[in-house]
């Protein structure tokens, strides 16, 4: 029996190999992999001895070659076949161990040359995974480190079965079909390859989706962004949610100040800012006290001790930071059914853009990052927002630009007072907004309103004033902001128009 060994990726390959030989195989290697079997002290034979042709073209042309292809695609239930190598004296193939030169991994260099990233562009290797994936019935194709135990114990076990070898084979289709749609994206230069699905690798399965009639499956690198320090594996509501509550908080430099979210299907329920995590916390907390039991709190600031008591007192499904203290970490994780995550790196720097689903594709546009500090700030009634305004309304349009549309935020320059979320109209979502505060205890005397989008009518305005807000602010852009600006006016309060609305669905 005889094994073709070709990796990029070496590890774990000495000892694969070594196990390879204990089972009879002859291992045939490349350049580099022959090297490091043969430093190993795994027995080795040169491709080149295989093939009677040197390594040429620096490498380019390595396994190209009828001694190698004809070895993994003869059928070995086929006379013509198998009489065909023995004319040309080449001997079958029946494992292949192949991974590809790291093209993704070069082109996330911001220095990377398209001379360099063309020459990670391998050919030989896609050409053996996709021969031997074709060949499954007679060829094993490993095309990750991750498989390679189970292959041995398989071997071992003799249990090599047929559903086995496509599993393989699928996988090698998978690994080819994503590293072609990595170089069809980069060689596009567009934000929108035609090949953007197919660059998604799956995570995991899930154990179910929206609910638990549903099959689900995480696919692409959030584990990059987030890593779990404790409880039960995520649900797909937890992975929206986790995704919801941290974009919130990134609206929060932590340099300035604790900032802390609350949030429940992906709705903040409140938000806060304050000298410290705990003082963050009872401000987002004191928006509403009911919606945030089995929630997800998020916290831009290590979660400290005094927070840590503070949540432990409601249950909620999931706690973000991106540190944990020692001892706040000990007392979070004696409950065995909250999950805490630690934020590795800012989910708003991620190239990621935004997916929807649609009958039959996705709809994909780029996240919404655009800086609210560069937003204008244009005042368009007679009075002028005062600095206590001015620094609320700065708040609250941090905050509605995270809730779904349509989306109204009653707030303080430190914390939210009430959230209408998702109303399909939106003077509902202001009602609503006023209704949840009225319900929390809190007073709208002196509050501001934030708008995600325009408001058509002057109808929203009036409500908020009748609640108590003196300020607002929105996009603009109505047909009747004129009737709109003069409700503000007679009503007495300061309007700013931000020219640029933040729809979130
Ligand atoms: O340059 S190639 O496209 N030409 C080839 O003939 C070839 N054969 C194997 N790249 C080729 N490979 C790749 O070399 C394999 O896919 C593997 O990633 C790598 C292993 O080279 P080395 O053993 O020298 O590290």
């Amino acid at each position: 029996m005889r094994a073709l060994v070709s990796v990029s990726d070496k590890r774990g390959i000495e000892a694969f190999a070594a196990g390879l030989v204990e089972f009879g195989f002859e291992i045939i290697s490349t350049g580099h992999t022959a090297r490091t079997l043969a430093t190993a002290g795994v027995p080795v034979r040169p491709v080149s001895d295989v093939t009677g042709f040197p390594e040429i073209l620096g490498g380019r042309v390595k396994t190209l070659h009828p001694a190698i292809h004809a070895g993994i695609l003869a059928r070995r239930d086929d006379p013509d076949h198998m009489a065909a190598l023995d004319v040309h004296g080449i001997a079958p193939i029946d494992l292949v161990v192949v991974n590809l030169y790291p093209f993704s991994e070069t082109i996330t260099r911001p220095d990377v040359t398209l001379a360099e990233a063309i020459e990670q562009i391998d050919i030989g290797g896609p050409a053996m995974v996709r021969a031997a994936a074709k060949n499954h019935p007679s060829v094993l194709v490993v095309v990750s480190p991750d498989d390679y135990d189970a292959v041995l114990t398989a071997l071992r076990t003799e249990t090599v079965t047929p559903e086995l070898r496509r599993r393989l084979a699928a996988r090698a289709f998978a690994h080819t079909a994503a590293y072609d749609a990595a170089i069809a994206g980069y060689l596009s230069g567009e934000l929108f390859p035609e090949t953007l699905p197919l660059a998604f690798r799956k995570a995991q399965d899930l154990r179910y989706g929206e609910n638990p009639h549903q099959r689900a499956a995480l696919y692409g690198d959030f584990h990059a962004f987030f890593e779990q320090l404790h409880g039960r594996e995520l649900s797909y509501i937890n992975i929206l949610d986790i995704a919801a509550a941290q974009s919130l908080i990134e609206e929060f430099d932590p340099a300035a100040g604790a900032a802390l979210a609350i949030v429940k299907h992906t709705n903040p329920c409140g938000a806060g800012v304050g000298a410290t995590p705990l003082e963050a916390w009872e401000k987002a907390f004191a928006t509403d006290r009911e919606a945030p039991f089995g929630g997800i709190i998020a916290v831009n600031q290590m979660l400290d001790l005094p927070l840590a008591q503070a949540i432990d007192e409601i249950f909620s499904e999931i706690v973000i930071a991106p540190a944990f203290a020692d001892d706040a970490l000990a007392l979070l994780r004696k409950k065995k059914n909250r999950r805490l995550m630690r934020a590795l790196r800012p989910v708003g720097q991620s190239r990621g853009l935004v997916y929807h689903s649609v009958p039959g594709g996705i709809l994909a546009q780029e996240p919404d990052l655009a800086p609210l500090d560069e937003e204008p700030f244009e005042v368009v009634t007679q009075r002028t927002p005062t600095d206590a305004e001015r620094a609320a309304l700065q708040f609250a349009w941090r905050i509605v630009k995270h809730v779904k549309s349509n989306a109204i935020v009653f707030a303080a320059a430190d914390r939210t007072l009430g959230i209408g979320a998702g109303q399909m109209s939106r003077v509902d979502s202001t009602r609503v907004a006023v209704w949840k505060a009225q319900n929390a205890g809190l007073s709208l005397a002196g509050s501001v309103i934030a708008s995600d989008a325009l408001f058509p009518f002057p109808d929203s305005v009036e409500i908020a004033a009748e609640a108590g807000a003196t300020a607002v602010i929105q996009p603009g852009g109505s047909v009747r902001d004129d009737e709109v600006i003069a409700a503000a006016n007679r009503l007495g309060m300061a309007m700013v128009f931000t020219g640029r609305r933040h729809f979130l669905h």
